[in-house]
């Protein structure tokens, strides 16, 4: 399945390779910040997804959008976001990309073309497919990626979404992050069909499942994706299969997860996965080490930089906030 060309890519292999690291740390150290109690409210940690937000993103063009869920740190890191302005919003201060107001589920960045994450689960695809519909309609070359859930494939706005997408061929490029769990609820128990991608084939888009643990396969086909789309030929439905580390959030001990299915995909890590293909590619060990080293201080320099900020201003409470008189 993984084209030779990227997995002769060092350079494209050590950048995927440093992204899923950063994504990794970034959570790690994030659920030790929640647990000091220095980040409140909801924190959904993206711990063994990482290699979809980067394949994904990796494969995306500058112009090109992306909406996220409400397991979003890794999308806005793949897609370029600034890890000190995120971390400083998940610390609620006035320096983070919300002025601390929005907190982890609600980080957007207009100026990567990220439109944002979302609390609410399977909004993301009506908003995806808006603004594909309004590329389209511009007439401009740039796709949007909605990454979604295999919870929010049992959502209504799905069908409505993707239908919609496809009676108007447009650049979108719908990515199911199919952890196999909804909170509590595995798959098997809210639908027969376990293929989640047959769905998409049944609305005649073209529609694949793959390793979403392999960054290298995830990237291939989403350059796949995006040339169908340029070709007119979209949208284009790509089911990861894939599994969290652990609960549905940071609260969230995850004791119903089979142990067997755990330990398997524990094993089948995507950040070993992409490790693997870097060292395949001929990158030594000292230079892994390097990326690794570089990764974890611009985290540590995150990290200050949020801590060093202030929480917002209690007399800037109301600006933004509308009311009639
Ligand atoms: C419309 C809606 N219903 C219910 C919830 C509560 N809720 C938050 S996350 C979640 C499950 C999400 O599972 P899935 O869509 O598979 O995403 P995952 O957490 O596995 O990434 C639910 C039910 C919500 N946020 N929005
Ligand atoms: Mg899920």
């Amino acid at each position: 399945m993984a084209s030779p060309v990227t997995t002769q890519d060092k350079t494209l292999l050590a950048s995927l390779y440093e992204t899923i690291y950063t994504i990794r740390v970034f959570e790690s150290e994030g659920i030790k910040l929640y647990r000091k109690g220095l980040i409140r409210g909801y924190f959904h940690p993206y711990t063994g997804e990482e290699a979809i937000a980067v394949g994904v993103c990796a494969a995306l063009r500058e112009q090109d959008y992306i909406t996220s869920t409400h397991r979003g740190h890794g999308h806005c890191i793949a897609r370029g976001a600034d890890i000190r302005k995120m971390t400083a919003e998940l610390l609620g201060r006035a320096t983070g990309y919300c002025r601390g107001r929005g907190g982890s589920m609600h980080i957007a960045d207009m100026s990567a073309g990220n439109l944002g994450a979302n609390g609410v689960v399977g909004a993301g695809t009506p908003l995806g497919v808006g603004a594909a519909l309004g590329t389209s309609i511009r007439g401009e070359d740039r796709v949007t990626a909605c990454f979604t859930s295999d919870g929010a494939v049992m959502n209504g706005t799905f069908g409505e979404a993707l239908n919609l997408a496809a009676a108007w061929s447009l650049p979108f490029v719908l990515v199911v992050e199919n952890n196999q769990y909804a909170v509590s609820t595995p798959v098997e128990q809210t639908t027969r069909e376990l293929d989640l991608y047959k769905r998409g084939q049944g609305m005649g888009v073209h529609s694949v499942g793959i390793d979403g643990n392999d960054v290298v396969t995830v990237y291939d086909t989403m350059q796949d994706a995006i040339g169908r789309c340029q070709a007119g030929e979209g949208p284009v439905m790509i089911e990861c299969r894939t599994f969290r580390h652990g609960g549905h959030h940071v609260n969230d001990p995850g004791l119903y997860l089979p142990q067997d299915k755990l330990q398997h995909y524990l094993e089948h890590d995507p950040l070993t996965v992409a490790r693997q293909y870097l060292m395949d590619a001929g990158a030594t060990e000292a230079e892994v080490a390097d990326i690794d080293a570089r990764v974890e201080a611009s985290n540590e320099d995150a990290i200050a930089f949020a801590i060093d900020s202030p929480e917002p201003d209690l007399a800037e409470f109301l600006e933004e906030v509308e009311a009639n008189e």
